[in-house]
């Protein structure tokens, strides 16, 4: 499927050399105020050949708001969103058109569809994530109305970890990182990788601050499964951590629990969530990302036919698609807590009659 989200849903279409991407944005309340400019900042974060960590490919993401909005506000009709594809350089593709590249989803998708896109890796292509970010500054916009937060930022390169959280400075750093006394290091990870012609995993870091007690529906469209969900979906995510996650495995039940007393909870190893719920605290999920697929070393492959090849890759790329990738995260973090809040309305009587009395 390519429709994401129950009440606040979205649906992304296009392919990386097509000639644009978009979303259509479902669900969204009327007369929310949609603020075009915000719109496009997300989509700038996102963006490519901003600095030399990042893609060399220069696209403006220049979006177009089609419908749904009117007066400035939300009419509660499907909001439609393009993003025309300007800078494809099509033929960097034509020596792998008929070859599976490592670490991409040519193979699978050839074996299952048969036909397949191959441009700049068709639909498979973290293009169309901008679509994505779209849409989640859509959800940010209403989570904003609500004083719900999202932030994001990088905590680790390439096993380079941020020892404190500062998502103030994420913003001036041109890979987002969340601690000024590792970016350095950080840094000289990605340049050692792509001057090597490699690339090198990292990990990100998303909070969900000032979320009301009670998003998520238990027992199958549990928050924390849905985060897991949302972020597992974002190309190149190989795993997510909520709270303490996989090192809770290792610790005591007194280590990992968080007491709570009447001013709330003393810790959050619980990364804000019990029982599927938010719990009022800091939700806190921690994204990771697996190096960039495309890389240029000489590569061992085959190609439609199963003959033996030598994969030599060209174009250009991004040497951590962690970096970019948060901000995609944070956006897919916006679009599940949007859903989960107007899930929640029919949950109680309580709730109903406050609407409808
Ligand atoms: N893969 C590349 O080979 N080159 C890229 O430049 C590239 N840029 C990406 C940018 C972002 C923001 C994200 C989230 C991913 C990027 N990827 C890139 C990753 C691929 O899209 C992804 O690894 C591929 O589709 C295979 O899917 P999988 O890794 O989820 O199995």
């Amino acid at each position: 499927s390519n429709t994401f989200g129950r009440r606040f849903c979205f649906t992304t279409f296009g392919e990386s050399h097509g000639r644009a991407i978009g979303c259509v944005v479902d669900g969204v309340p009327a007369g929310l105020s949609i603020d075009e400019v915000f719109i496009q900042s997300e989509l700038d974060r996102r963006k490519p050949g901003q600095n030399k960590f990042a893609t060399a490919r220069k696209e403006g993401d220049k979006v177009e708001i089609l419908s749904g909005v009117f007066e400035g506000k939300s009419t509660g009709t499907p909001i439609a969103m393009v993003i025309f594809n300007e800078n494809q350089k099509s033929g960097d593709y034509e020596n792998v058109k008929n070859l599976f590249r490592p670490g991409h989803a040519d193979f699978t998708y050839f074996h299952k569809y048969g036909i397949r896109d191959y441009r700049g890796g068709g639909r498979s292509s973290a293009r169309e994530t901008a679509a994505r970010v779209a849409a989640g500054a859509v959800a940010k916009l209403l989570l904003n109305a609500l004083h719900v937060k999202v932030q994001s930022g990088i905590c680790a390169i390439g096993g380079i970890e941020a020892q404190s959280y500062d998502f103030e400075r994420v913003s001036h750093s041109e890979i987002y990182a969340l601690d000024a006394s590792v970016e350095e290091a950080q840094k000289e990870k990605i340049l050692e990788a792509k001057n090597a012609h490699d690339s090198i995993g990292g990990v990100a870091l998303v909070q969900i601050v000032g979320a009301p007690i009670g998003l998520g529906e238990p027992m199958y469209y549990k928050l924390d499964a849905l985060l897991a969900d949302a972020m597992m979906g974002i190309n190149g995510v190989k795993g997510v951590e909520i709270g303490e996650g996989f090192h809770a495995s290792g610790l005591k039940g007194s280590q990992n629990n968080d007491a709570i007393t009447q001013s709330g909870f003393v810790s959050n190893h619980s990364g804000g969530i019990l029982g599927g719920m938010s719990n009022g605290d800091v939700v806190t999920c921690k994204v990771y990302f697996k190096p960039t697929p495309s890389i240029f070393l000489s590569q061992e492959t085959i190609d439609t036919e199963g003959h033996a090849l030598t994969c030599n890759l060209k174009g250009r790329h991004d040497p951590c698609i962690a970096v970019r990738g948060s901000v995609v995260a944070e956006s897919m973090a916006a679009l599940v807590i949007a859903d989960l809040l107007l899930l929640n309305l029919g949950t109680s009587m309580e709730h109903l009659k406050q609407i409808y009395m």
